[in-house]
């Protein structure tokens, strides 16, 4: 009997694992018939070189193949085993003994000695975790300045601090980090701070002198958990020097950081099967908010292309506020939403983030991230368009849009440097998506999207599509 491949089952979910989900898509529409053998040696060929280019390592590739292979025979040759199998052999490699996400210390504070390569991120990630652990843990973090190699080391810290208002502990005088780390920890256990998060200096290999160093760091520390931050677009090699350095000093956690750049997925594969520490967070933009916490589970129902729901919720949780919601779901119900509100939730938008690794969250949303990928609110034409309209509208026009006349248009248009026939256009397609909007308000639409966005908050999942 044929096995019809569903198209949209397989969703590339661009964000983390581009080149790996669509070569799951490549492979699963090869298989067609059940207990067609050579649909799925074909299969499996493809996924081979697909994983081969995301640089997942060679023998990785050859265990996950096997396993893939012996699992669907077994199960009966389908798209549906293969998929099975797929997502067992991936949980298999993904999952390694060790904590998940942020662990907080029985007796506070909690130290946390980030170290990695010159250059890989350390000091991004270390102010990317302190806001999650102010933002989304609620606690009292200090940063150490613990970077004496470097000469704007500690001044680049400062102001990455200082952005996201966290406490910072530093010495220019300070002679050795070894005495910046004890008198930090001193202050930090008189001042009841929760985490203590210390950046190191960077190493531009692994060299004797500079491991040396970190020993002695981590002798005066004491720290609770040492963080490996591995660029991601480094590929291979980032898999052999997290080795080296549990090898040297022994790290309990990596987070991969550059994942929103060209890296390729295999990476993250590689450090979980062949290192064996466990991924903790995954840094994916320069903003302080493009942080996220790594669950095997989560990876793989994105390689799946089943959509990140927990992902999401922590994004919008700090952004979206429920009162605001509300109002907004009033206004748009009543058919009130103005340019005002739109500015708002521009602003909004481009505090989560970047949004085209939100759109990949969302469940079936993943071609749409797609498509999107190269929106950027602050440069979007169509954005910047809008901005400039309402920037040339006067206050009552901009609360609202029905009182616009053609009169008002042609000043309008004067004012913002466009023709009429353009802010027709753009006030049509306002429009369209208030009416749209309006439309969605209903009772299944608008309404669901508001209990996600409500149901965040707290963590609970209510009503959503699992
Ligand atoms: N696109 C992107 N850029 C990042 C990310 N994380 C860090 N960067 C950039 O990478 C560069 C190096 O980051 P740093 O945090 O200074 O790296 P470091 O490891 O502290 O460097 P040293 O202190 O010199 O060893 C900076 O330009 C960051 O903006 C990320 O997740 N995505
Ligand atoms: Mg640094």
């Amino acid at each position: 009997m044929p096995v019809m491949v569903q198209e949209e089952y397989i969703v590339s979910g661009e964000h983390v694992f581009d080149t790996l989900t669509d070569s799951f898509t490549s492979a699963i529409k090869k298989i067609r018939f059940h207990d067609d053998e050579k649909a799925l040696k074909k299969a499996l060929l493809e996924l081979k070189k697909s994983l081969l280019k995301a640089d997942v390592n060679h023998k990785v590739v050859k265990e996950l193949i096997i396993a893939v292979e012996t699992q669907t025979k077994a199960a009966g040759i389908g798209k549906d085993q293969f998929l099975d199998a797929m997502r067992q052999s991936l949980h298999g490699l993904l999952d390694v003994k060790g904590n998940q996400g942020f662990v907080f210390a029985a007796n506070p504070p909690t130290v946390i000695l980030m170290t990695g390569l010159q250059g890989s991120g350390k000091t991004t990630t270390t102010g990317k975790l302190a806001l999650y652990l102010k933002q989304q843990k609620k606690k009292k973090v200090l940063v150490v300045a613990a970077d004496l190699q470097r000469l704007a080391a500690v001044e680049q810290l400062r102001q990455v601090t200082a952005a996201i208002e966290v406490d910072l502990y530093a010495d220019d005088e300070a002679k050795s980090p070894v005495e910046v780390v004890t008198a930090a920890l001193a202050s930090a256990k008189n001042s009841l701070y929760d985490v203590v998060l210390i950046d190191t200096a960077g190493r531009l290999a692994i060299d004797e002198e500079l491991m040396g160093e970190l020993k002695e760091v981590r002798e005066a520390a004491k720290p609770n958990e040492i963080f490996y931050v591995a660029d991601s677009m480094t590929g291979q090699d980032a898999v052999r020097t997290a080795a080296t350095f549990q090898e040297k000093i022994g790290i309990d956690g990596v987070i991969l950081s550059k994942y929103d750049g060209d890296s390729k997925g295999g990476v993250a594969l590689g450090i979980a099967s062949q290192v064996q520490v466990p991924l903790r967070f995954i840094g994916a933009g320069e903003k302080m908010e493009d942080l996220e916490v790594f669950l095997p589970d989560r990876i793989v129902n994105r390689l799946m292309g089943l959509g990140d729901i927990e992902g999401l919720a922590e994004r919008t949780a700090n952004v979206i506020d429920e009162k605001q919601a509300k109002k907004l779901t009033q206004k748009i119900k009543k058919g009130k939403f103005n340019f005002n509100d739109f500015l708002e939730q521009m602003e909004s938008m481009k505090k989560m983030g970047s949004m085209k690794s939100l759109i990949g969250m969302i469940p079936g949303m993943g071609d749409m991230s797609k498509a999107l990928k190269d929106l950027d609110l602050d440069n979007s034409q169509e954005i910047k368009q809008i901005k400039a309209m309402v920037g040339s509208m006067t206050p009552k026009e901009r609360e609202n849009p029905d009182l616009l006349n053609n009169s008002r248009k042609q000043r309008i248009a004067k004012g913002c440097g466009m023709e009429q026939m353009d802010v027709n256009r753009v006030l049509k397609q306002f429009k369209n998506a208030a009416k749209m909007a309006k439309k969605f308000s209903g009772k299944n639409g608008m309404k669901d999207l508001q209990r996600m966005m409500g149901g965040m908050q707290g963590g609970g999942m209510q009503g959503l599509p699992r």
